[in-house]
Formats: C-alpha cells, sequence, structure tokens
C-alpha cells in the first residue's frame, strides 16, 4: 500500500520531561482520531510542532525528543519561542483566523509575522520532503500550513498532495482584503485536492481562484496550466462509537464509580423533576459567540420567569489564546455577564449559570452531554462544530435538543436541530423556550435522524473518503497526463521531423503561441515568438502557417516580413506566403446589422465585456468582465443568439472567453485541408488551444501529429500544459 504522511501544526502526542526523559501521552482531540486510522494504515509519518520551545530545550533534548517521537512515527519541527509567537500566535491567530471567520477589524497586517509564516511553512516543508518516497502522498492541514502544498509540489511534483482546512474559507470580497493573498492562494494550489467542511466554503474557494488567477474550473475540477486540482466538501465527522460507549458506560455507573461533577448533576435534578439543564461548550473564542448566548439567555430568563430557579446553563469555556488581546477583553466581557446574569436571576438555592473556565478531562465532558437537556451552540461563524455533533453521539435515550448556528458548518448536516441566527437574541431565547418544551416524542425523532446519520459518516469515514478522492485525483491526472508530450514522445517527433521533406506545420496564435491578455490587441507577438516563427520559417522544407480567428489586418501587421503563410477569421481569408489574401468562399456579411445590436445589450449588461468585429465575424469577449457574471451572459447570450441566426446561414462559436458568430460552413479545419490541397506532405503538424481548434485536430489526415495546449479533453493526439511548453516545443524541433 502507498504511504500517506500527515502534516499538521501540532503532533498527535503532548510531550512532557520527567526525570531527564520524555514522556509521550496522545492527544485526543477529532484530527488526531481522525487520522489515527490514515496514520496506521498508510505507514506514513506525522510532521509537527511537538509543543515546545526549542529556546527550552537544553543539551541533547532536541535529540532525545526527536527519538522519543520516531518510535511512534512522528517528525518533529521544531520552532523558537519567537517563530511560534510570529508564526502561530502572529499570522495564524492575529491575521488568518480572525479574517477566515469574517472578524476584519481584529485582522493585523504586519508584514513581519507574514515573513515568519513564510519561513517557518517552509520548515515544515522541508521536513516532510526529507521523508517523501517515490509514490508517497502527503496529507495537509489546516490555516497554519496554508503554503506547504506549493512549498512541497514544486519540488517534488510527482507526490500528491491534499489539503483540508477545518476553518471556513471566507467569501472572495473578504479574502481578497488580504495583501498576501495571492501567495496564499497558489500555496493552497500546490495541492492535488482540496477538502473544505461545506459546499458554501468550497464555492467562496472555486470563486476566489477565478477572480485572482482566472483559472478555468469545471464542477470540481481547477485547470492549472500543468495539471488538475480538485476541491470538494468533506464535512468532518467524529468518532461516534466513542461518545456513545462512554455515555452508556456513565449511566451504568455504580454510585462510588461516580465522578463528583456526576453526583453534583444528579443532586440538581433531585430538587425538582422539572428541573432542567442548557449546555454550552467552547473554546473561549470570538467566534462561538458565547455573549450572544448569555444576552439570549438573559432574555429569556426575562421574557419566561416560570423558568427561574428550574432552568440552569452550565457553560464550559476552554481557555485559548490567551495572550492575543482580544482573548483577554472576551474573557472580561464573559466573566461581566455571567456575573451580571448570575446576580440578576440567581438565588440562594439557584444558580442560573454553572461557568468552568478551564478544561474539564473527556469523563466530565462525557457526562455533562449526557446530563443536559439542551446543547446551545451559538457560534457566529465555525468551520463546522464538533461539540454538536458529540453530543447528539453521547444522547444514548434519544432526547435532548439542540440549538444551533446556522452560521457553523454544522448546520448543513443537521436541519433537526433548532437553526437560528447567532445575531438575533430574541430568535435564541424563544429557541430555548421551544427547545425545553419540545415533547419527548418530537426529541427522539429528530434525535434518531441526526444519530443514525453521524454514526454513518464517522470520522473514520471522513479521512477515508478523503483518502479515496486523493486516489482519485491521481487518476484523474493520470488519464489526462497520458496524452502529454513527454521527452521520450518529443523525441520522436524530432526524429519524423528530421527525416521529412515537406512539412505543413499549422499553429494558432492566441493561447498556443502567446498569452491571453485582457486586451486582444495587447497580445502582439514578442521577440521569443519572433524567433521561433524566423527560424521554423528559413527551413525551406516547412510550409508554417498562421491559423487563427483573428482579424487580417493584425495579423498581416503583426507577422509583415515573415516567410509565412496566413488563414484568418477561421478560415474566411487565406493568404500564402508573398500572395494576396483571398477568399476561401464567396460570403457576406449583411447579417451583422441584424446582429450587432444584441451583442451591443449584452456590452451594456455586462460591465467588462466588449465587441471587435472582424470582416465576416462578430465577437462578444467576456474576459474583462467579472467571471462568474460573465460564464452567466455568455449563456443567456447563446441562447438568444441560438433563436436569432435561425434565418441567416451563421454559426455560434464559443472559444476561449468569447462568443462568436460567424457566416456558417467555415471552419479552421476546413480551411487547413483546403490550404494543404493536393500537395503531398510528409509531415502534418497542428498546434492549438481551444475547441476552434478540434476542427484541425479532427479534419487533419490521421497521420497529423496534433497538439492540445491544456490539459482538458480533447481529439489531439497529444497535449502540453501552456504557452510556455509550446514555445519550448518549438524551439526543440528547429534546434
Ligand atoms: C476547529 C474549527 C472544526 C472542548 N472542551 C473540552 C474538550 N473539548 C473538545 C470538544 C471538541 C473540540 O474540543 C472542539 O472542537 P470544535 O469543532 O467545536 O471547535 P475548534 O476547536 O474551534 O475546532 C471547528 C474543528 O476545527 C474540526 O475541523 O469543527 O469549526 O474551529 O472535540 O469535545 N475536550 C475535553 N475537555 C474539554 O474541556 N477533553
Amino acid at each position: 500500500m502507498k504511504r500517506i504522511h500527515i502534516i499538521s501544526n501540532r503532533l498527535p502526542f503532548n510531550v512532557e520531561k520527567k526525570e531527564e526523559k520524555f514522556i509521550l501521552t496522545p492527544s485526543v482531540g477529532g484530527l488526531a482520531t481522525g487520522m489515527k486510522s490514515i496514520y496506521k494504515n498508510y505507514k506514513g509519518y506525522w510532521i509537527g510542532w511537538p509543543g515546545i520551545a526549542k529556546d527550552k530545550l537544553i543539551d541533547n533534548d532536541q535529540e532525545k525528543i526527536n527519538k522519543a517521537f520516531l518510535k511512534e512515527k512522528c517528525v518533529p519541527v521544531h520552532l523558537s519561542e519567537d517563530e511560534i509567537q510570529n508564526y502561530y500566535e502572529g499570522f495564524s491567530n492575529k491575521t488568518i483566523w480572525p479574517l477566515f471567520h469574517y472578524f476584519n477589524e481584529f485582522v493585523e497586517y504586519e508584514q513581519e509575522i507574514w515573513e515568519a509564516y513564510v519561513e517557518v511553512n517552509r520548515k515544515f516543508a522541508d521536513s516532510a520532503l526529507k521523508v517523501l518516497e517515490k509514490g508517497d502522498s502527503i496529507w495537509v492541514h489546516d490555516y497554519q500550513l496554508l503554503l506547504v502544498p506549493r512549498m512541497i509540489k514544486e519540488k517534488r511534483p510527482d507526490v500528491t498532495i491534499g489539503f483540508f482546512l477545518h476553518i471556513p474559507f471566507p467569501s472572495f470580497e473578504v479574502f481578497r482584503i488580504l495583501p498576501w493573498r495571492n501567495e496564499i492562494i497558489k500555496g493552497m494550489l500546490g495541492a492535488d485536492l482540496l477538502g473544505f467542511h461545506t459546499y458554501d466554503y468550497e464555492r467562496h474557494f472555486f470563486s476566489t481562484v477565478r477572480r485572482l488567477l482566472g483559472l478555468e474550473i469545471n464542477f470540481n475540477r481547477i485547470h492549472a496550466e500543468d495539471r488538475i486540482i480538485m476541491a470538494d466538501a468533506f464535512p468532518m465527522g467524529i468518532d461516534y462509537d466513542k461518545f456513545m460507549d462512554a455515555s452508556t458506560e456513565t449511566r451504568h455507573r455504580l454510585m462510588q464509580e461516580k465522578s463528583e461533577l456526576q453526583l453534583e448533576l444528579e443532586r440538581y435534578f433531585l430538587i425538582s423533576p422539572h428541573r432542567k439543564l442548557i449546555l454550552s461548550i467552547d473554546r473561549l473564542d470570538y467566534t462561538k459567540g458565547i455573549p450572544n448566548r448569555l444576552k439570549a439567555f438573559s432574555i429569556f430568563l426575562d421574557k419566561y420567569p416560570e423558568y427561574q430557579g428550574n432552568v440552569s446553563l452550565i457553560m464550559l469555556a476552554v481557555p485559548s489564546r490567551g495572550n492575543v488581546e482580544q482573548y483577554k477583553k472576551l474573557k472580561e466581557q464573559v466573566d461581566g455577564l455571567v456575573g451580571y446574569i448570575n446576580g440578576k436571576f440567581g438565588k440562594v438555592n439557584y444558580t442560573p449559570i454553572w461557568y468552568f473556565y478551564r478544561s474539564l478531562p473527556f469523563e466530565n465532558l462525557i457526562e455533562l452531554y449526557n446530563a443536559s437537556d439542551v446543547a446551545l451552540i451559538t457560534p457566529v461563524r465555525d468551520g463546522m462544530n464538533l461539540v454538536a455533533k458529540e453530543y447528539v453521539a453521547s444522547r444514548v435515550n434519544k432526547t435532548g435538543v439542540i440549538i444551533l448556528s446556522e452560521m457553523a458548518g454544522v448546520s448543513k448536516e443537521m436541519g433537526e436541530a433548532i437553526i437560528i441566527n447567532p445575531n438575533n437574541f430574541n430568535e435564541i431565547a424563544e429557541s430555548i423556550h421551544t427547545a425545553l418544551k419540545m415533547p419527548v416524542d418530537e426529541q427522539r425523532e429528530r434525535m434518531a435522524i441526526m444519530q443514525k446519520r453521524l454514526k454513518r459518516y464517522n470520522v473514520f469515514k471522513w479521512a477515508s473518503e478523503f483518502v479515496k478522492s486523493l486516489e482519485k485525483v491521481q487518476d484523474i491526472q493520470l488519464q489526462f497526463n497520458t496524452k502529454k508530450v513527454s521527452p521520450s514522445i518529443q523525441k520522436l517527433i524530432i526524429e519524423e521531423y528530421t527525416n521529412t521533406k515537406k512539412r505543413a506545420i499549422f499553429l494558432d496564435y492566441d493561447g498556443t503561441l502567446s498569452s491571453f491578455k485582457p486586451n486582444p490587441q495587447d497580445a502582439f507577438p514578442d521577440e521569443e515568438v519572433l524567433n521561433i516563427v524566423k527560424k521554423l520559417t528559413e527551413d525551406q522544407k516547412n510550409e508554417v502557417t498562421i491559423i487563427s480567428g483573428r482579424d487580417r489586418d493584425t495579423l498581416e501587421k503583426w507577422f509583415e516580413g515573415y516567410d509565412i503563410n496566413l488563414i484568418v477569421e477561421h478560415g474566411v481569408w487565406t493568404r500564402e506566403k508573398g500572395g494576396d489574401w483571398k477568399m476561401l468562399q464567396q460570403i457576406n456579411a449583411d447579417w451583422k446589422e441584424d446582429i450587432r445590436p444584441s451583442l451591443e445589450n449584452f456590452v451594456d449588461l455586462t460591465p467588462g465585456a466588449f465587441i471587435e468585429e472582424k470582416n465576416y465575424s462578430l465577437v462578444w469577449h467576456y474576459r474583462k468582465a467579472e467571471p462568474e457574471q460573465g460564464v452567466l451572459r455568455a449563456n443567456e447570450l447563446k441562447d438568444e443568439l441560438t433563436s436569432l441566426i435561425a434565418n441567416h446561414n451563421l454559426e455560434i462559436m464559443e472559444g476561449n472567453k468569447v462568443i462568436e458568430v460567424k457566416s456558417g460552413g467555415i471552419n479552421k479545419g476546413a480551411a487547413a485541408l483546403r490550404f494543404m490541397g493536393e500537395s503531398d506532405f510528409d509531415f502534418i503538424l497542428a498546434i492549438g488551444d481551444d475547441w476552434t481548434d478540434e476542427y484541425m485536430f479532427r479534419e487533419l489526415p490521421q497521420k497529423a501529429i496534433t497538439i492540445k495546449v491544456g490539459m482538458v479533453n480533447t481529439s489531439a493526439k497529444y497535449k502540453v500544459e501552456s504557452v510556455t511548453a509550446v514555445r519550448e516545443f518549438l524551439k526543440q524541433l528547429t534546434l
């Protein structure tokens, strides 16, 4: 079986020094649990920070730590306090975390912490590169390591890389705020598969890729220059059985086995059978909507005073990132609110809020899940929120109600919960009332559906689905690479070229010899292209033809003085070298006046779009339009044109970000064939990038060497990935 390595900020063990020895204890977080199966079954290494700053180590501590971890197949990445400060607490938690959770006002834009982030990402990548072998895959985790995929891909393009983001991916309008947006998105695109918790994050990511890099995306595949990259939603699950089993065990404990917390919880209900408990558990983070929840609880107690004395909120807030200013302020705010509510509604024998500012052992967590009638989960933004899932998995008798923020990824999977807007305090207060009054049958009905789903799609299934997709993307890339002009294929083509005497060479221009520019007139041939053309045309055995959709005047001007044939406007006009322009067949352009108003209307409706007029065609360009709107309008325009052209002999062609209406029966395939006529060429080469070139690829004789630019489906025999690759290929031919 192929190996899969894992990289995450932290290793799945906590390390502690005891009498000169370093002792490792497994960490119990969701990620560690989910990855355990992958890391065991696929026999890879886990690369991450061990949790101790290297400045704190003395003598040969580092070596000892490495040794201890190596036994567990872990590779520690040692970081200094400064690095942790700037990379982790800094750029990760003060820039990316707030921005990706839509807290723009908290984002810090410090060049220094960005540079530390780059450097530390490089350290993680370098540690991974040391263990990678041919055929290995690697799974990179989360927002601390967004640059790692590219850093690895650049050095090891053969390694398949997966990346999973555990937090939301924000809308483009938010992401674009980042000064380092291009570096980050390119860093992520080093991966072959990108996973998100929800489809919303996935579509934000796609829209960012489209807008920042202009890459083509079909369904969930991104067409990068040299490969296909896939992105998909994989909602992370939990170890369902672990929670269900632990919870079942808790319920069957003998009196003497019960923990203090469990006994205290039982005492609470002894006072009155009508008493109820509401639970909330989170890290103390501003994304979790803790103040919102407290305010809503206060409104609830005010509005429904009959519940005072009978309903308490148990709030577990786990200390987190306490050095960061906003977290300190949040702590003060929460302390204040809890004090206010307890002061206002508390009685001698009634505490409205049981507030724990600490982390509790797993057993206690289960006791809380078990004892609580309602889970109140109100993040203002949350990638997923595993607490919601854990509460469901711990409900042995299927009672209990979840109140869930629509801003948490988990809400997409839990339609049976009471879904609220975390900023609507009245709505939350009402939903607490609804939850407390919900009939047991209804609770059981809802809970059973959620449990069934969570049991099926648990964290192991999540991890294995991701790995399955990683394998699938390998297959897809392989399929696309099968036609790629490899060095050995190139050698064969050069041999054939050298051994032949009469060669026809058809070269498309835009997207083949020259890259697209926002304005078509700016894509004039640079020195490199002119040199290539010059070299090719100097060989008397070659008939070189530029075959393009462009108009006569432009190409004539650009290639003036070159011994070259031109076929323009998809084949309407031909000019053999040294000759005059000839029209291949009699066509007219009277139709333009009927069609033009429609195109103009679509220009008005689509900022950035414009019309190019050729002798026998009209082209609507949308490369400069906002990408999603451009595609939408292009589809509408195509629809409209289809009915408009009914009375004319016209064709609608869809090129690269263009819709072209032109006289029918003309295409590059027919034009190339006509151009070759009866001549007996012993070598035919055609290179092109869009589907107007597919006519050539299909209609040229079988022996022709046809090459598509771009790693997409094609009827060409071969593919190359880019304009640069075309240029290199042609240079090799003429060496
Ligand atoms: C990030 C994303 C996404 C909490 N208190 C204690 C304790 N916990 C455990 C819970 C749960 C985990 O911590 C918290 O996970 P969440 O998913 O709720 O939130 P984040 O920590 O913000 O996680 C989040 C997640 O990554 C996974 O992709 O869902 O959206 O923000 O497992 O049980 N565990 C123990 N004692 C505690 O006091 N033992």
